[in-house]
């Protein structure tokens, strides 16, 4: 167990986006790419006052290429840092929800886990020429905060060398037990616990949903659903809820047994990357309704590589994923772990996320928060009264456009938990099996009379130039003051600011995180740089749309206007030579 230093210098680029650190495959994979990135993580650990001695270190990944040979290197420098106990997901895999479920039940919290690496560039493709990626999770079970990432990018900046126990032997992770190694003095040993995967996340999710009731739904005649893994890690999670526990036959689960490439595919669940499902649904990539021969299953989900995300269809019906989180905050009442707590406290939206639950949280007098975007901003929120004493503002939910959402049962988004509540409110909503069936898209249009519409897209300029989709954001940066009060067609821009975070609970501020233009009749338009791309850069516009008479329309008849708008105000065609999205979800 004698720790070996290796030289090493620099690499440039290692600084963790939105979610983690997230590269070509084949540049993890040179030399000293993963290890530098890991000793950086470590350092900055122990230096923020872990006794990594002291706690375990969770291991696991959304299983893609170079996951199981990852999981080895990060054992053997774990060892060499001072770590005296591993818990390593059975066959590496271990769903990004379920590391934090289980970092928080095997805790207890705040003593026996103090962090978990996951493996996993989620959404993005896998295979040695795709992406690979590497997340730091900590002993709350979720994301590091930024201060702690912007740590471990300092020391990848000035590492000299790292530690690792070569000679620590391979662990078998195909077999779940525990297995204990000695130094050869006898001083010392190491514990490596290969633990079940779904065990925990699953364990938890029936003391939050009533499966009962979900299964007498499951059950009807008239109600069939099918769920589309995408041979990410979500399969065997979905496995064990709906066939071991819900008694369905494994025909409701499609692309469910994890592949270390996602099968070639693009592990995203939206329209235009879920096709299977999409087309099995009635659906075409723009939403709209295709002939299909034989009957459309009435529920249809999906879920991207490492089992955060989610996207929720009726029969031939596309719910947004704003729209999903209004629904589920408008009615989380129907789900025991919010109705048995006194119902729900607290909502948050990532900022690019639509208005639909701001409406639905000032009906119900929530507290509400508007985020930027990625998870580790709401984890603050949540623990606002265990860690920081202040207001407790859990039970709460919130959500990202960009198919996330979640509650505080764990510190990540959980695409499984989605699933559940959706299903779970609507068997709230058929109460009587022989009643006709209230659907899913019955749900969204009494949501959508009572609340009213927010007409809402997303267009992606993936792979364009970061030197010049940097200059066009800098451009309207520094245009914010000239273009607030300026009428551009039938829209008056009430403000146009680039979106700056107070966290309410610790004070920290988060800076340009994306330019708005706030319409005064509540519409906007939104512009981010992707924080999760492997390469390049991509482009993220947002455009919203309120509307309280019209509910029917197509959503890009509804969104015309604004979305010519938007691209004169961004002028991507010259800045980057394109005004074609790559996807729209
Ligand atoms: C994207 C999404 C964001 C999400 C993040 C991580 O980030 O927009 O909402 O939290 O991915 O999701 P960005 O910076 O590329 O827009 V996942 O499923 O990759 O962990
Ligand atoms: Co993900």
């Amino acid at each position: 167990l004698k720790p070996t230093v290796v030289k090493t210098a620099p690499i440039s680029g290692q600084e963790p986006g939105t979610s983690g650190l997230r590269k070509k495959t084949k540049e993890f994979m040179s030399e000293n790419y993963l290890n530098n990135f890991v000793q950086a993580v470590f350092d900055a650990v122990i230096a923020g006052g872990t006794n990594v001695s002291e706690g375990t270190l969770m291991v696991g990944g959304d299983g893609r290429y170079y996951n199981d040979k990852a999981i080895q290197t990060i054992i053997k420098m774990g060892v060499a840092n001072g770590v005296k106990r591993f818990w390593i997901g059975k066959d590496g895999l271990l769903s990004t929800p379920a590391v934090s479920a289980t970092i928080r039940e095997r805790g207890p919290v705040w003593q026996t886990a103090f962090g978990a690496f996951i493996l996993t560039a989620s959404h993005n493709p896998g295979g040695p020429e795709e992406d690979f990626g590497i997340k730091y999770n900590t002993q709350n079970g979720g994301p590091a905060p930024e201060y702690l990432m912007q740590a471990t990018y300092a020391n990848t900046t000035s590492i000299k060398s790292y530690k690792i126990c070569s000679d620590f032997p391979e662990v078998d992770i195909t077999k779940v037990g525990s297995t204990t190694v000695v130094a050869d003095d006898g001083s010392s040993s190491v514990v490596v616990e290969i633990i079940p995967s779904t065990e925990s996340h699953v364990a938890l999710l029936k003391t939050i949903f009533d499966f009962d009731a979900i299964k007498t739904l499951l059950d009807r005649d008239d109600f069939t659903m099918i769920y589309d893994s995408m041979h990410g890690v979500n399969g065997p999670y979905s496995k064990s809820i709906f066939v071991d526990e819900l008694g369905q036959p494994e025909s409701v689960l499609t692309n469910h047994i994890p592949k270390d490439d996602f099968n070639g595919g693009h592990a995203d669940p939206n329209l235009t990357y879920a096709k299977e499902l999409v087309a099995a649904m009635g659906l075409n990539a723009e939403g709209d309704k295709i002939d299909v021969s034989g009957p459309i299953p009435s529920f249809g989900a999906a879920a991207d590589g490492d089992g955060d995300r989610n996207m929720i269809l009726g029969t031939q019906f596309f719910v947004t994923p704003s729209d999903s989180l209004a629904v589920i905050v408008a009615n989380a009442n129907c789900i025991p772990f919010f109705s048995t707590q006194g119902g729900l406290k607290a909502v948050a939206r990532s900022m690019p996320t639509s208005g639909a639950v701001d409406r639905v949280a000032k009906d119900l007098n929530l507290d509400f928060f508007e985020t930027p975007t990625g998870w580790k901003f709401f984890g603050n929120l949540m623990d606002s009264k265990v860690i920081f004493k202040g207001k407790d503002y859990t039970p709460f939910i919130c959500g990202e456009e960009s198919f996330g959402t979640g509650s505080d049962h764990v510190r990540e988004k959980d695409g499984i938990w989605a699933v559940l509540a959706w299903l779970n409110i609507l068997a709230a909503n058929n109460p009587d099996p022989s009643k006709p069936l209230v659907t899913v898209e019955d749900i969204v249009r009494k949501h959508w009379s009572k609340y009213g519409r927010n007409y809402y897209c997303r267009w992606d300029f993936e792979g364009v130039d970061k030197v010049k989709a940097t200059a066009m954001m800098d451009k309207m940066r520094a245009d914010t003051a000239f273009n607030t009060g300026r009428t551009v067609g039938s829209y008056t821009i009430a403000i146009a600011d680039d979106f700056k975070y107070v966290d309410p609970v610790d004070g920290s501020v988060a800076q340009k995180q994306g330019i708005r233009f706030l319409m005064s009749d509540g519409s906007r338009i939104i512009f981010r740089l992707s924080g999760t791309a492997g390469s390049g850069a991509t482009v993220r516009m947002y455009i919203e749309q309120y509307e309280t008479g019209k509910l029917n329309l197509p959503v890009a008849v509804a969104l015309q206007e604004l979305t010519d708008i938007a691209l004169g105000l961004c002028d991507i065609l010259t800045f980057c030579g394109t005004k074609t999205p790559t996807v729209i979800t």
